[in-house]
């Protein structure tokens, strides 16, 4: 073969440890964008069979690494390039670190016999990657990459998950060595004690109007009898961010997503409930801090101790794994359940769901008449993206997520930008899975060129653009406030044709007939295809919320 004549082929390098390292860790694919420095990590990629996808921006690299664990549960990986290369990965890491999620940065660098002397494009980025990751380190030893690679691996999985950054310079991942032993990592369960299993069980037992809230950590360590659990228990439930979808959603008990911006009759619950379950989870932003939980015995549990408490103290705090507090609660019933205020709380979140049905009124489709027909004409397995406009709120709010890993969505951080690399990113983590992206008209421009991406690597997708005309999360509330919009209207742009100039396949739709016939079109040609719906912009409840 061609490349085995060449000087650096056939020998082994550090970039040879690195992947063999990743694979052994189970890591599906690494992201980059192409840079000289990290040469040997590409070679080993083909050498080791790693797959290896060249996208069009850093961040896009990070973005579609954290969405393969965000699917899978494994974290897929981003390598990039020094300086510039780095810097564009900084939004990312605060997004992962936000919505606590794993993501491995590996940076390349100037030869380290250059340092301090002003090398192209060579910067420290040690100090500024350390305000946004768990830990930051750069190898210096060929020897010692594997070794690196194995803190990496604990530190962003270690409490809860997030972010790390590794640089190893290009004369370490270029030099010949030694294969190293083989990293492996199974992360650890933290197991309930005696006395806690008791007062968690009298707790539960003793609950007459118990409220379950599902969180991350039930995504990355899941549990299988939840849905048993609160069924036993009659308790209503929310799912969290992450936890989205562990228990379906299409459950009588459902209560809605656990977000209560967006969710009144959760709001109720919290403050009329007598116990509240709260697993793999703490009061964050989305549970309104639990500013607004009433009477309340809050039971909490998480493996992670920082989050014990967190905002709002829980008399039954313990730290071990919700899945081990789902199997000593299976079985338990609450005795003197109020079933009265369960079933009138149900009904008042399907009444609640009724209502945001929208209407095609003058102006175009209401959003939710448009996200609705896109969801009716998704496969059941399909897995979507949601991102941080107002449109995308109303999607938040009116999916139904019949398992976990099919929910995406930036989190805390609320960074447009991520939507379409994590659509493609989900689709390199679940090869068959129908992927179905909404972004808004202001989001989709931030990395629509990932169409290319997902067009060279035959990753079909669908992206269903929500044209409102400007940006509406920004536009409604500043009309509401200031009486005007200040350089807030998008002129409506052809979506469509840029996805077909990206190698994808484009359409627009403007009733609910014809968003079910152009999403099953998309689906069914096999590539990457973007849907441009123009919806009116409605105030959805989440911006009216927080406005
Ligand atoms: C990285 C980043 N920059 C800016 C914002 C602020 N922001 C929140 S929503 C929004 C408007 C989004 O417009 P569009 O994507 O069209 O969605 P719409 O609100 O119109 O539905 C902006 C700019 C953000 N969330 N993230
Ligand atoms: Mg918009």
């Amino acid at each position: 073969m061609e490349h085995e004549n060449h000087p650096m082929a056939n020998r082994y390098l550090g970039g040879d440890v690195v992947v063999e390292a990743l694979a052994g860790l189970g890591v599906g694919a690494v992201f980059s964008v192409s840079g000289g420095p990290i040469n040997a990590l590409y070679n080993a990629c083909a050498v080791h069979d790693l797959a290896l996808v060249h996208t069009r921006h850093e961040a896009a690299a990070c973005f579609m690494a954290e969405a393969m664990a965000r699917t899978t549960g494994i974290p897929g990986v981003a390598a990039v390039t020094l300086g510039p290369g780095v810097a564009n990965t900084i939004g990312p890491a605060l997004v992962s670190a936000m919505a606590g999620t794993p993501l491995l940065i590996l940076g390349g660098q100037a030869p380290s016999r250059t340092f301090e002397r002003g090398a192209g494009m060579s910067w420290d980025p040690l100090p500024a990657m350390r305000g946004v990751v768990k830990w930051a380190a750069r190898v210096l030893q060929p020897e010692r990459i594997e070794e690196h690679l194995a803190i990496a691996w604990r530190k962003m999985w270690s409490g809860r998950p997030g972010p790390v950054f590794l640089e190893i310079p290009v004369d370490v991942l270029a030099a010949p060595t030694e294969p190293g032993r083989g990293v492996r990592y199974t992360r650890p369960t933290a197991g309930l004690a005696a006395a806690d299993r008791e007062r968690l069980v009298g707790a539960v037992a003793a609950a007459r109007r118990p409220l379950v809230l599902l969180g991350d950590e039930l995504f990355w360590a899941p549990a299988a009898n939840a849905a048993a659990v609160v069924e036993r228990l009659g308790a209503p439930f929310v799912t969290l961010r992450l936890a989205r979808g562990v228990i379906d959603e299409h459950h009588p008990l459902w209560l809605g997503p656990g977000y209560v911006p967006a969710n009144a009759s959760l709001r109720r619950a919290l403050a009329e409930a007598d116990t509240l379950l709260l697993l793999g989870h703490h009061f964050e932003f989305d549970l309104g801090f639990g500013d607004g939980v009433g009477p309340a015995t809050i039971v909490q549990v998480a493996s992670d101790p920082e989050l014990l408490g967190k905002n709002r103290a829980a008399e039954i705090a313990i730290a071990a794994s919700p899945a081990e507090a789902l199997a000593a609660i299976e079985g338990v019933a609450a005795a003197g359940l109020d079933r009265a205020w369960v079933d009138g709380l149900i009904a008042e979140w399907g009444r609640e769901r009724a209502a945001q049905a929208g209407d095609d009124a003058e102006g175009g489709l209401h959003p939710v008449a448009a996200v609705d027909a896109v969801v009716a004409a998704a496969p059941a397995e399909t897995v979507f993206v949601t991102s941080h406009g107002n449109v995308d709120f109303w999607a938040d709010a009116r999916l139904r997520l019949r398992a976990p890993g099919r929910y995406l969505r930036a989190g805390q951080a609320g960074a447009l930008g991520a939507e379409v690399p994590y659509g493609v990113g989900a689709r390199f983590a679940r090869p068959d899975a129908p992927v179905v992206v909404f972004v808004g008209d202001g989001g989709i421009g931030y990395h629509v060129a990932e169409f290319d991406t997902a067009a060279r690597h035959d990753r079909p997708l669908v992206v269903v653009v929500l044209d409102d005309g400007k940006w509406g999360a920004i536009a409604l509330p500043q009309r509401a406030a200031f009486g005007r919009e200040v350089a807030m209207a998008l002129p409506r742009r052809d979506w469509a044709l840029v996805a077909e100039a990206l190698g994808g396949v484009g359409f627009h739709a403007a009733t609910r007939a014809e968003i079910g016939e152009a999403v099953r079109a998309a689906l069914a040609s096999g590539r990457p295809a973007l849907v441009q719906v123009p919806v009116r912009a409605v105030l959805s409840p989440y911006m009216a919320y927080i406005s």
